[in-house]
């Protein structure tokens, strides 16, 4: 038959394209990636979660990395895309990416939220949320990152169905969520960090974003983050700042990476992607390369540090 064209790197990929690449992806590459589906969606679209690593007789520490959890965050997913490409076509030859992958795996979730995804594709390209309908509104849709149970709905956050950060009815109230959080649960003795990608703004931040409290850790992941930061400003000069998201950002209760690490997964990272706001969610995609190619060096950097730790 005729022979699909191959998977581009440096466009947005909707999700039928990136759904194929998890196929295709793994059966070009059966020593190192491996595929599994961790649930579906509400719409009941497959969450792929692609696990990279050499295969190992005795159980490897991991990372846990996903990338749209927001749908209108359009270089999320085609970073975790390029990831995983990078991770397949330098193992072996990049010493870094070679010694993670020998003693690491990889966990990549490259669309968290692939309903919503495919609705800022379809009908609206500043969509947020998932698309789970709610009980007495005709609003629809979760914050899915106001939905974890880390001070739950307390602060940055609302109970309001029809805003962009609504939290839900309950913490996991959303499938999306569910199924993450079980998986990183069932998994919590091998996985030593998470990494959730979101865009826009050039910030590294970790816990706590539900409190101004500093984190048990505090130092230890400003250290990283700032390592990471600088490793990435090295390619292109592009400017990160680090730090805790209440105080870097904004406070926000629900957030994916302070339920990690309250879970006991130290090295709980977000990222905000490019750019400042010039393009904001909206970023073209002759920048899908230079991001990635910069973020790469900042995830290098806190992985060989989990390695080491
Ligand atoms: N920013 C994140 C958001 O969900 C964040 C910021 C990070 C909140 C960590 C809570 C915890 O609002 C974007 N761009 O989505
Ligand atoms: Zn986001």
């Amino acid at each position: 038959g005729a022979s699909p064209r191959a998977h581009s790197y440096t466009k947005y990929n909707t999700w039928s394209e990136i759904e194929a690449w998890t196929n295709t992806i793994t059966s070009s590459n059966p020593s190192l990636v491996s595929k599994q589906i961790i649930g579906n969606t509400y719409e009941g679209r497959s969450m792929v979660l692609l696990k990279i690593g050499k295969s190992s007789a005795s159980p490897k520490p991991a990372i846990f990395m996903d990338c749209g959890f927001h749908a209108r965050e359009w270089i999320s997913p085609a970073f975790c895309q390029w990831f995983v490409n990078e991770a397949v076509t330098t193992y072996g030859s990049d010493s870094a990416m070679t010694s993670l992958l020998n003693d690491m795996d990889v966990y990549v979730l490259p669309v968290f939220n692939v309903d919503g995804y495919v609705y800022s594709h379809t009908n609206d390209r500043m969509w947020r949320k998932t698309r789970s309908r709610n009980s007495g509104s005709s609003c629809v849709g979760t914050d899915p990152n106001r939905n974890f149970n880390a001070g739950w709905c307390t602060i940055g956050a609302s109970s309001n169905p029809c805003s962009d950060t609504f939290c839900g009815s309950t913490p996991e109230s959303e499938i999306e969520s569910k199924n993450v959080a079980n998986f990183i649960r069932n998994n919590k003795s091998t996985i030593k960090a998470y990494l959730t990608i979101h865009s826009y703004s050039q910030l590294l931040l970790f816990p706590y974003a539900y409190t101004f409290s500093l984190a048990a850790d505090h130092s230890e992941l400003l250290k990283v983050a700032e390592g990471a930061s600088a490793a990435l400003t090295s390619l292109y000069g592009t400017r990160y700042t680090s730090g805790p998201s209440a105080a870097t950002i904004y406070p926000a209760a629900g957030g994916s990476d302070d339920w990690a690490y309250d879970l006991g997964v130290k090295y709980s990272y977000t990222f905000e992607l490019r750019d400042t706001g010039y393009y904001g969610f909206l970023l073209p995609e002759s920048q899908i390369k230079p991001t990635c190619e910069e973020t790469m060096l900042a995830v290098k950097y806190i992985a060989a540090h989990v390695q080491k730790n």
